[in-house]
C-alpha cells in the first residue's frame, strides 16, 4: 500500500518512513512543490485534518488520488502553562526554526528559574482515503523538559525532553528508544489499524 505524507517536516518524514517500512510512504513534496498551508484550527487533530485535505486537494488537482496522512504535533509544559501546545512550531516566532523554538523554550523557563518541569507531547494524525472519508488518531508521550540542552538525536524539542522512567533526554537516547515512548509511534499504530481495514 501506498500513502502520502502531508509533511515537510524532514524529523516526522524520518520517523513515520522508519516506522512504517512494510509501506510505501512517500512525502507530498516528492510529488509536487511544497507549499504553505495555514493551520488556523484549534485542535491538534483540526490542525491535522487542514494539512491532510490541502494536501489531498491539490494532489487531485494533479491527478492523483492517493491515500493522505498527516500528523500535526506539539509539546506542553507545565511550567508554561502548558504552552505552546498547537502553537509549537511557531513557539520561536514565524518561521522559526526546531532550534529556534528550543532556544526561546530555555529562555522561557530560566526566566521563570525552573530547570525541570512536567511536560509532555501530543500527535494528532489525520488519513484521508481515496473515497474523502477522514480518520484521526492521537498518541502522547510524557516526560519533564529541563533548561539545558543534550544531544542531537531525534528533532524539535528532543535534546531537552526526557521521557518518564528515563534519565537522559532524546537529544541522547537511541532512536528506538523515542520509538517505544513516542506520541507519534502511538498514534501510527492506531492509524495503521484503519490502514489495514481500507486495503
Ligand atoms: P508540518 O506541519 O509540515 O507537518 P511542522 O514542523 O510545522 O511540519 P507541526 O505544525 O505539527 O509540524 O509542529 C510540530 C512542532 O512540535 C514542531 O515544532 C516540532 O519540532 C515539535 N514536535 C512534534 N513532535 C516532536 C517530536 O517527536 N520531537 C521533537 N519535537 C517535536
Amino acid at each position: 500500500m501506498r500513502v502520502i505524507l502531508a509533511t515537510s517536516n524532514r524529523g516526522k518524514v524520518r520517523e513515520i518512513k522508519e516506522f512504517w517500512r512494510d509501506l510505501e510512504v512517500i512525502p507530498y513534496t516528492d510529488l509536487i512543490d511544497a507549499f504553505e498551508i495555514e493551520e488556523n484550527g484549534l485542535t491538534f487533530s483540526e490542525n491535522a485534518i487542514i494539512k491532510a485535505k490541502a494536501v489531498r486537494k491539490s494532489l487531485l488537482e494533479k491527478g492523483f488520488n492517493e491515500i493522505i496522512i498527516s500528523d500535526d504535533s506539539g509539546i506542553s509544559v507545565e511550567a508554561l502553562s502548558w504552552a505552546p501546545n498547537i502553537y509549537s512550531a511557531r513557539y520561536g516566532g514565524v518561521n522559526a526554526s526546531g532550534d529556534d523554538n528550543l532556544n526561546k523554550m530555555i529562555k522561557e523557563l530560566k526566566a521563570k528559574n525552573v530547570s525541570q518541569s512536567r511536560a509532555y507531547y501530543t500527535a494528532a494524525i489525520a488519513i484521508i482515503d481515496k473515497n474523502e472519508k477522514v480518520y484521526t488518531t492521537h498518541g502522547w508521550m510524557h516526560g519533564d523538559v529541563i533548561d539545558e540542552r543534550f544531544g542531537d538525536k531525534g528533532f524539535g524539542y528532543d535534546p531537552i525532553f526526557i521521557p518518564k522512567g528515563e534519565s537522559q533526554t532524546l537529544g541522547v537516547l537511541d532512536d528506538k528508544i523515542k520509538e517505544g515512548y513516542s506520541h507519534r509511534i502511538k498514534a501510527l499504530k492506531l492509524a495503521k489499524i484503519i490502514l489495514d481495514k481500507l486495503h
